[in-house]
């Protein structure tokens, strides 16, 4: 059990962590800091949708040909007032918007943010666990306003990403390359406080989380990995509980604390999504960052890390394998044909 030194603010947290960072000029604290404000405005507004008028679809659908809820577009436009104005972006990117999003002109920085307002929001109206992710990169082009190819870069680049868990706490979980940190939200106070210091993921995993609705369009190589995990095998801890949520920030934070791996294979179930569902920005590259620095692993179907993919498109999406690494190295060797019996 992590000892909960109470009464660290993440702000606090993040300013004494600065120093770790020799060349940090502050600028990256606060966009963090900023970021974290638009968080628990949000959280504000979730934990009120059971009550205000603001549940349910709002008649529009995003780029990804998804009904948007109210909550995504409130949580989507929040964050990008905000963020356009915080002096620290050059270019933004969301799920819920097809282009890039400029910044306000003369409030140009030298970073990016790619972010999914409200991840899981079918999930809104059943009053299930959802969350926002977010990740940020140094820009690449020089100055003014942002463009595209300062969002695709490898996950690798990163040099924030965390994501915001409104459950029956809302939680905070960020890295900023020095270890994974947990913040839980005091909403009588409405600060974060450190909760969860240095997380790190179990090396072997105690759920697994993938929908299996799915199986009959997956790959062999994927079939025999789970069927793997569900076999009887005690000395490796299997067969492993199933865990699914269909909320992936859920599903991840899980997987973090206790020990799981997470799957969202390719399937052919629709072939417009030959890569699967998630998409490598402001999903995969953000968990699979915070995965590595607690630990774990993320890898695609075919077995690359998800840190190492060039993006080629805002969009794209990526087959996703993540969480305990012992449970991960295993899935690697499947995807690459072998079938290990231990
Ligand atoms: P399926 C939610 O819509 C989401 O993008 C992730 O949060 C979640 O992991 C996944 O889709 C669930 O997808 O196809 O299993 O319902």
């Amino acid at each position: 059990m992590h000892t909960k030194p109470l009464g660290i603010t993440v702000s606090r947290h993040i300013l004494d962590n600065q120093h770790l960072h020799p060349e940090a000029t502050g600028e990256l604290s606060s966009l963090l800091i900023e970021l974290i404000v638009a968080a628990k405005t949000i959280a504000a507004e979730v934990n009120r949708a059971g009550l205000a008028d603001i549940l349910g679809q709002a008649g529009k659908t995003n780029v990804q040909g998804e009904d948007v809820q109210k909550l995504d577009e409130y949580a989507n436009s929040l964050i990008k007032r905000r963020m356009s104005r915080c002096g620290y972006l050059c270019v933004m990117a969301s799920e819920e918007e097809a282009d890039i999003i400029p910044v306000t002109e003369g409030y140009e920085g030298k970073y990016t943010l790619a972010f999914d307002p409200l991840d899981g929001s079918s999930n809104i109206d059943v009053n299930v666990s959802i969350g926002t992710i977010f990740s940020i990169h140094r820009r690449r082009s020089v100055n003014g306003q942002g463009e595209e190819t300062d969002l695709l870069q490898p996950g690798r680049n990163q040099v924030a990403a965390g994501y915001i868990i409104y459950g029956s706490s809302t939680m905070l979980v960020f890295t900023t390359g020095q270890g994974v940190d947990g913040f839980t939200l005091d909403p009588t106070v409405g600060e974060f406080y450190l909760s969860h210091p240095d997380i790190t993921m179990p090396e072997r995993a105690k759920y697994f989380s993938v929908n299996e609705g799915n199986t009959i369009y997956w790959d062999d190589r994927v079939r025999r990995y789970i069927d793997y995990l569900k076999a009887e095998n005690r000395p490796t801890g299997r067969p492993l509980s199933g865990r699914y949520i269909g909320s992936l920030v859920a599903d991840f934070h899980r997987n973090l604390i206790s020990g799981g791996i997470f799957l969202y294979p390719s399937d052919r179930k629709n072939p417009a999504k030959p890569r699967g569902k998630l998409r490598l920005l402001y999903e995969a590259a953000p968990l699979a960052f915070i995965a590595e620095q607690a630990g774990g692993r993320a890898i695609t179907d075919d077995g690359r890390d998800i840190l190492d993919i060039e993006p080629e498109e805002l969009h794209q999406r990526v087959p996703l394998i993540i969480g305990s690494k012992a449970a991960v190295d295993v899935a690697a060797r499947f995807m690459a044909g072998e079938e290990p019996e231990a």
